[in-house]
């Protein structure tokens, strides 16, 4: 459902960046990409969608299939920006697939919406969330469509993507791109560019990064009217794929793009008790997610009080070990993907009445 409101055409005023570098605390890619990550473990309990997160692999409910949802271990603070560079987002009628951050007490502590979409949407659709009182600004300079500037609204304040082929197949077809967020005490931004158009300063980035030249951003949430020290805790970067649940499955939702009979049950009925043909488009290819911090810092959580605490170590991507564990290794006919050793992969493995939706890194 594409936001009809168009108040971002009257915004004017440019945000105040905070200038100067983030050095780089961490490096998700190659075969390191799963080291430092949590695997749910659980059915979608959080959207409702119909999938099993894997661990819960002898799952019998045909209901539901495999999916993945993970969670980094490290907690990045407030003076962070991330930066994701994918050539796949996952796609197709019921497939709602984000990348995105939470606090430690989600959903206190704020959730920023990087990545998201659901079904044949063919755009990217950022939000906040946060508790009552964090608002977007209505005097701004972003190139995206503000929806809903109500970021404690269940919608959350939303910003649609103005830019094309920033989901979906012609996202894949214009070979990915490159998402920047910057969370900030001035304010919390989201750049987004596709494969032919990255700045220099973000493709050659290594040790540090610095996004004052980037210019207008797709998203901008500045403090002017949500307080980011008040409203966000450190945040983990979310990694998930679902089936249907609360957005994608919502009849109205799913029949814009997918059509049916705009019954309640079409999302699940036309495709998750399918035969996994559906979900060839359904994987990230991921080449990277990296994390760059202003005081080369990265955080663990505690488990009280909503707050982090610093870790004694600072160390970067590179002493971070290569590990096995949770890396699924299955593969199958629906798998549609050509398998690059460089990269992370979730895809639909169809074979069977009860299809995998997993993630593979060979
Ligand atoms: C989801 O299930 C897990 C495992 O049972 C549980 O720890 C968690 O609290 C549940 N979350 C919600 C929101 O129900
Ligand atoms: C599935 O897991 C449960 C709980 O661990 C176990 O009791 C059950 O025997 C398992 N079923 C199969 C088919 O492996
Ligand atoms: C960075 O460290 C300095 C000195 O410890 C501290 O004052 C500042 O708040 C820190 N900034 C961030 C963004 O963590
Ligand atoms: C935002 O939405 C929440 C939840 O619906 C509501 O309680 C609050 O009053 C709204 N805030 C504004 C500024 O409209
Ligand atoms: C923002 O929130 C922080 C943390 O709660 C607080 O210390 C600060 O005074 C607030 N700033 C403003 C301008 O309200
Ligand atoms: C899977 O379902 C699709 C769509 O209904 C169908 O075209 C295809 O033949 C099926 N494949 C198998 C192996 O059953
Ligand atoms: C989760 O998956 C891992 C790796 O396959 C396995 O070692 C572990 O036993 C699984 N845990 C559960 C609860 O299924």
């Amino acid at each position: 459902m594409r936001l009809a409101s168009s108040l971002a055409s009257t915004l004017l005023v440019s945000p105040t960046l905070v200038l100067g570098a983030y050095n780089l605390v961490r490096d998700y890619s190659g075969t390191n990409f799963f080291s430092g990550w949590d695997f749910y473990g659980n059915y979608d309990n959080l959207t409702n969608g119909d999938v099993i997160y894997v661990n819960q692999t002898n799952a019998t409910n045909l209901a539901y299939r495999n999916s993945v949802r993970i969670t980094s271990q490290d907690y990045f603070p407030i003076g962070t920006v991330w930066v994701m560079d994918a050539a796949h987002m996952p796609f197709g009628c019921s497939v709602w697939p984000s990348i995105w951050t939470k606090g430690v007490n989600w959903p206190i502590g704020g959730e920023i919406d990087i990545i998201e979409g659901v079904n044949l949407m063919t755009y990217n659709q950022m939000a906040l969330h946060t508790e009552n009182g964090c608002t977007q600004s209505t005097t701004l300079t972003q190139s995206g469509q503000t929806g809903s500037t109500n970021c404690s609204s269940v919608a959350g304040c939303t910003v649609v993507e103005e830019q094309a082929s920033s989901y979906g197949s012609s996202f894949a077809s214009a070979g990915g791109g490159v998402w920047a967020t910057q969370l900030d005490t001035s304010g919390i931004y989201v750049w987004f560019w596709t494969r032919d158009n990255i700045p220099s300063s973000v493709s050659s980035a290594t040790d540090t990064i610095d996004p004052s030249t980037w210019g207008t951003p797709s998203a901008a949430y500045p403090s002017s009217s949500c307080n980011i020290s008040e409203f966000f805790t450190p945040q983990q970067l979310v990694v998930d794929i679902t089936l249907c649940g609360d957005w994608a499955g919502g009849a109205t939702v799913y029949q814009a793009t997918c059509g049916g009979d705009g019954t309640a049950d079409a999302c699940y009925l036309d495709n998750v008790i399918g035969n996994g043909t559906n979900y060839n488009n359904a994987y990230f290819e991921i080449n990277y997610i990296k994390a760059f911090t202003v005081n080369s810092t990265v955080l663990s959580p505690t488990t009280s009080g909503g707050s982090a605490v610093l870790e004694t170590s600072t160390s970067t991507a590179t002493s971070i070990a290569a590990s096995g564990t949770g890396a699924s290794t299955q593969s199958g006919s629906g798998a549609a993907a050509t398998w690059n050793p460089l990269h992370a992969y979730a895809a639909v493995v169809g074979t069977t009445a009860i299809s995998a939706l997993s993630w593979l890194l060979l």
